[in-house]
Formats: structure tokens, C-alpha cells, sequence
């Protein structure tokens, strides 16, 4: 009788943890040194992920919106903001992240460590995806409207 959301919340999971596999195996020798390069040919995780997930109802946040990273996951995942937008994001891992964005020069915060944030503006409409250049299966995206 009660649809149980737990179910879903599995099936989303074990299809990341699948995902996330097969990208390290597709990868196998990353280059954790170079930032924007390294990030620019994983071009073969192109496959729109994100299409389950759930929908992008909610409304634009502004101002300044906070990303954070932990647990190798960019919380929220997809962010909605409006034009004009201060965005920080936080890296709570003790694991070096960035938040690298796939278009190359977009935008990039470059290694984070332990604790360490950078913010940028958003000052064009569209829809960002982004990953972190030393672990291919970290995914978000910045959607940007007016
Ligand atoms: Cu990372």
C-alpha cells in the first residue's frame, strides 16, 4: 500500500556505485597532477547520469549559495541559481577535491584541500556540469537562469 521511497533511494545508489565503477575502470591511470587537462578528455562520461534524479521544481536560490564537498559528493548535486550569483564551495573531505567544470575555462577552483573554499560568479545563463579532476566519478551541475 505505502509506496517506500527506501527502495529508490537503493536503486539510485547501487546504479552511482556501478557508474562510479566503471569510470575508475575506464580511467585507469589519471593523471593527478594537471588540473583542466586531465578533466577536459574524460569526455567518455559525456552519457547524461543525471536523468532520474529528481526534478528541478524547486526554486532559483541567489545571492550567495554554498556547494559543499563531502564524502567524494557535491551537496547539492544540482544546484539552481540565478544570474549573478556568489558561489562558494567548501571542500569538507580530507580528500583534495575541485570543482572542475566541464567546459574548460568556465570555471575552476583548483585543488582543494581539507577545509579550503573558493567562490566565483555566475554570470552567464546555462547549465554547468562540472567534476573533480582526481576522481572522474564526482559529478554537479550549476544551473544558471535568469
Ligand atoms: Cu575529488
Amino acid at each position: 500500500m505505502v509506496v517506500r521511497p527506501r527502495s529508490l533511494i537503493h536503486l539510485v545508489l547501487a546504479a552511482a556505485v556501478v557508474t562510479a565503477a566503471l569510470l575508475l575502470a575506464g580511467c585507469g591511470g589519471g593523471s593527478a597532477t594537471s588540473t583542466v587537462s586531465s578533466a577536459t578528455n574524460g569526455g567518455g562520461s559525456a552519457t547524461s547520469t543525471g536523468a532520474a534524479s529528481a526534478p528541478a521544481t524547486s526554486a532559483p536560490r541567489s545571492g550567495h549559495v554554498k556547494i559543499d564537498i563531502s564524502n567524494f559528493m557535491y551537496s547539492p548535486a544540482v544546484l539552481k541559481v540565478k544570474v549573478g550569483s556568489t558561489i562558494t564551495i567548501t571542500n569538507e573531505d580530507e580528500t583534495e577535491h575541485t570543482a572542475t567544470s566541464n567546459t574548460e575555462g568556465v570555471f575552476d577552483t583548483g585543488t582543494l584541500e581539507k577545509g579550503q573554499s573558493m567562490s566565483f560568479k555566475v554570470n552567464k545563463v546555462g547549465s554547468f556540469s562540472y567534476h573533480c579532476s582526481f576522481h572522474a566519478f564526482m559529478h554537479g551541475t550549476i544551473d544558471v537562469v535568469q
